[in-house]
């Protein structure tokens, strides 16, 4: 089951959530055998900013029924650290290497895709104009003219595929999809975490560091569906779909829904090998 994504060839159509699988420290842990069977058929990095950031207080994770609240808050090297240190590890993994990005302006975004255009080792682009965990006050993602705006000054900038990376946190995302098409958007991917909070029963005050998270998992998989739907419906660029996917029926469904590729998240926590599991899985099923 080969697929083409945006002119990249992939071996299965399954690919790694942004954030949801360290492939670093899965080398280190793993050693050369994870390059021997690579769980994914592209690798898609944790979102990074043009400067370094810690990250948000402790806790930041909640275990939910059938899910998890995250509130990580993007910690990174920044685009410097990243291109150092992060990039020729992540270069000799078998697979593409998608890169995420976040800014709160853009010129900063402008910053970090001009940058990344420049290194051959990087297929891909996603922007994640969705995270639910920084406290910049605007989320570009949920607006379709910001989205139009951020895109039609990102495009000039590369000739790699541009993935938007779409919030859930909206009352229909297929708007903000259309507006990323509009500007020149290659690729949409979708769902990101809907916000979500938890209670610390001892003092029934909020558990997380920073108040809210995000929520991933099996518990948001109907609601991943109908988006994917929603969306591969409005749009003609491809769809990355993904929230809950734990075996390969899941990832036919979204196939069914309208998507090109399925990323798997949260799974990858409970299971690092889920990815080829699920294509093997996949497969099976076709
Ligand atoms: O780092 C995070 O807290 C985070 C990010 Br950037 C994101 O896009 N989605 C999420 O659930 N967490």
């Amino acid at each position: 089951m080969t697929v083409d994504l945006c002119g990249i060839p992939l071996r299965h159509p399954i690919l790694n959530g942004s954030g949801t699988f360290d492939a670093i420290a899965a080398r280190r842990a793993f050693g050369d055998a994870l390059l021997d069977e690579f769980p994914f058929s592209a690798f898609v990095s944790k979102t990074i900013t043009p400067e370094p950031r810690a990250g948000n207080p402790p806790p930041r994770l909640w275990e939910t029924p059938a899910g998890m609240i995250n509130s990580i808050g993007l910690p990174n090297k920044g685009l410097d650290g990243f291109l150092a240190r992060d990039l020729p590890e992540l270069a000799e993994l078998p697979v593409p290497l998608i890169v995420s990005v976040m800014a709160t302006s853009r010129e900063q975004f402008a910053r970090l895709v001009g940058a990344l255009a420049a290194r051959d080792e990087v297929a891909a682009v996603e922007l994640n104009v969705s995270c639910p965990n920084v406290e910049s006050g605007l989320v570009v993602g949920e607006s379709p003219e910001e989205t139009r705006a951020l895109l039609a000054e990102l495009r000039p900038l590369t000739e790699k595929p541009l993935i938007v990376k779409l919030t859930p946190n909206v009352p229909t995302p297929a708007p903000i999809a259309v507006a990323a098409q509009e500007g020149g958007a290659d690729a949409v991917s979708l769902i990101n975490t809907l916000r979500a909070a938890a209670i610390d029963p001892a003092t029934g005050a909020p558990w997380l560091g920073a108040e809210r998270g995000g929520l991933s998992g099996p518990a948001v998989r109907a609601i991943a569906l109908n988006q994917v739907r929603e969306v591969a419906a409005a749009v003609e660029i491809a769809v990355i779909g993904m929230g809950g996917v734990a075996r390969g029926r899941h990832a036919a469904d979204l196939l069914a829904a309208g998507a090109t590729a399925v990323a798997v998240g949260t799974e990858n926590f409970r299971d690092p090998a889920a990815g080829t599991r699920i294509a093997s899985e996949l497969d099976k099923a076709a």
